[in-house]
């Protein structure tokens, strides 16, 4: 191809690719998959992949590698429904940067820009899994995973530390770095609640004593921190705890913020098993009280969604994650989730049907028997029902 041939491919490939409708396919009735993931790679806009002038790139090859678009955090704002996804370089570095739809499930467009996030204390090597709150005190709030070089083990190359960091916007191209939170472990996928509570902030947090390893970390945490200026994680409730032979048994982590219902906030975390294939990593719910948020109400067992189809194939196979998800104020839910460290998709449902299963799905019995006993239950219920 010639310069301009190859050119015009270029801008026809990223045309078709950003502007394919998707459309749902329907499933177990709790929620919607849908045919195309909505963020990827390939979503990178060409001035982020190339040196445009012929002059200076006569072969126009690619000067800048995007490998994969992938754990996006999501917002509903001005009327468009966004994603800050997390862009990994060909590097192995990732950055933030903005992608919005119309409609929540198709023609999602990266802003020109990424985010440029300011730095706190030593730079980070890597940034990772943003989760947005609009909170009441009238800053949108970004929380993610900062990770740094161990320096207590300098020998070791791959020993890393994990901690929350923390940014504040208004219209997410402006970010105010906050200091990191402070805590005790090592923690990863840090949730701040929407609502004050008790006159605090309130974080859901995931100790970890490693940095791949949660150790003695016993799962989904929360904790009340008097300021987010100086986030200081002291006290630690677990909520949604690690458990033998489930299928959060290795790890568990908080996705996006839980969305408020008139029966309950409704949360949606990951859960993660060891098999013989590595760590799997699937999405699941659980429910706490509107009186008290620290106190959970509804458990079902198991996983909300597993990989499928292509969704298992990817960078880091196996691997359902979510950090962003949208309620309109209809009661339509838009569950962003990420496929194997590679892509972004959509699934949609509605606070009802969530709500439903959260609260009709039985909590898991911890052992076969207990499953099997569930199960008679409800063939027998179905006795009357001719198929
Ligand atoms: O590779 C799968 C996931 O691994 C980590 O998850 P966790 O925080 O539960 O340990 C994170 O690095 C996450 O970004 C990644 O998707």
């Amino acid at each position: 191809m010639t310069y301009e041939e190859r050119l015009e491919w270029l801008k026809e490939s990223h045309k078709k690719l950003v502007s394919c409708v998707n459309t749902p396919i329907e499933g177990n009735g709790v929620y919607q998959r849908y045919v195309n993931p909505v963020l990827t790679a390939g979503h990178a806009p060409l001035e982020w992949r190339y040196d445009l002038h012929k002059e200076t790139n006569p072969y126009l090859l690619e000067r800048f590698g995007i490998h994969a678009v992938m754990n996006s955090g999501a917002i509903k704002f001005q009327g468009k429904y966004i994603l800050v996804a997390r862009v990994e370089g060909a590097d192995r570095k990732s950055f933030f940067a903005v992608a919005e739809s119309p409609d929540g499930v198709d023609n999602f467009r990266f802003w020109p820009h990424p985010i440029t996030m300011p730095e706190y204390g030593e730079p980070a090597t890597n940034v990772y899994d943003m989760r947005l709150t609009a909170h009441e005190d009238g800053w949108i709030y970004g929380i993610f995973c900062v990770e740094r070089k161990d320096p207590s083990r300098p020998d070791d190359l791959s020993a890393a530390m994990a901690c929350a960091g923390v940014a504040r916007t208004k219209d997410l191209v402006n970010w105010e770095r906050l200091p990191d939170i402070v805590s005790s472990h090592q923690q990863r996928n840090v949730v701040l609640h929407p609502e004050f509570v008790d006159g605090k902030y309130a974080l859901y947090t995931r100790p970890q004593d490693g940095f791949i390893d949660a150790g003695n970390g016993p799962g989904i945490g929360w904790a009340l921190v008097d300021s987010m200026e100086h986030a200081v994680i002291g006290e630690e409730k677990v909520l949604s705890r690690r458990r033998y032979h489930t299928i959060m048994e290795c790890k568990n982590g908080e996705g996006p913020h839980p969305i408020k219902t008139s029966k309950g906030w409704l949360h949606l975390a990951h859960g993660v098993r060891g098999c013989a294939s590595g760590l799997r990593y699937v999405l699941y719910m659980y429910m706490t009280s509107l009186e008290d948020p620290s106190e959970v109400i509804a458990e079902p067992a198991g996983f909300l969604m597993a990989p499928e189809g292509g969704e298992y194939v990817g960078d880091v196979m196996n691997v359902l994650f979510t950090n962003g998800w949208i309620c309109d104020p209809d009661g339509k839910v838009f569950i962003y989730y990420a496929s194997s460290d590679t892509r972004m998709h959509v699934a949609t449902s509605t606070v009802d049907r969530l709500v439903d299963y959260c609260m009709n799905t039985a909590p898991d019995g911890l052992r076969t028997g207990a499953s099997v006993e569930i199960l008679n239950k409800l063939i027998d219920k179905n006795a009357d029902v001719v198929l």
